[in-house]
This record gives structure tokens, sequence and C-alpha cells, in this order.
């Protein structure tokens, strides 16, 4: 879990997990955690592996044809494991977790 530094871009950059973190290619929940760039754009990674992976800033192009887009931060988490990934859910505003469960195959990438 992390936030990188302000240096993704359309070009990408290289994520490194910490050293023997994962033994396993990990799920990955991430998201741009800035918004700096004049355009949109949403985050992409590439070559996931127990080691990083490469994240992108992706522009569309709805608005006009250039993708280049200014650095980002973004905020990650890495989970590992097997079998099926459960949680209950839980209801903020009465601070009280609900009569139900949620889960997802620990095979199926994530990215939000
Ligand atoms: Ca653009
Ligand atoms: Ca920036």
């Amino acid at each position: 879990m992390g936030v990188t530094d302000d240096l993704i871009t359309h070009d990408g950059f290289n994520l490194n997990f910490e050293s023997n973190h994962f033994t396993k290619i990990p799920q990955l929940l991430a998201s741009l955690a800035t918004t700096d760039g004049s355009d949109p754009a949403v985050l992409r990674y590439n070559n996931l592996t127990k080691d990083g992976t490469q994240l992108t800033a992706q522009e569309d192009q709805s608005f006009d044809e250039e993708i280049n887009h200014t650095t980002e931060r973004a905020s990650f988490f890495g989970i590992q494991g097997s079998d099926l990934l459960t949680g209950t859910q839980f209801d903020p505003l009465v601070a009280n977790s609900l009569d139900s469960q949620v889960g997802f195959n620990a095979q199926d990438p994530i990215v939000v």
C-alpha cells in the first residue's frame, strides 16, 4: 500500500513493490491520486508481477487527439492470497456491519 511520487505520465512509471513482499502476483487496487493535468486521465497498469508493475496516465481523445499527460501521483494497494477474498459490508452512516458478505476470486485482476 502506498502513494507514488508525482512521476506518472503517459510514458509510464515503473512501480516496484517492496523487495520480497509478495511471493506471487498480487491483486492490485490503484487509482490516480491527483488531477494535475488539464485533460482528464485514467490510470492503467501493464506487466503486473510479484515485483511491481508499470503505471500509465492515459488521456482519452474525446476533447482533442493529443494524449500527453503531465505528472500525477497514484495510490495503490496490493493483496496476495488464495481462495475467495471476502469481506463484510459496513454502513458508515450507522457504524454497523451489514448482514452480507462480498467476495471475488483471487485470480481476477482488479483495478479501480
Ligand atoms: Ca488531451
Ligand atoms: Ca504533477
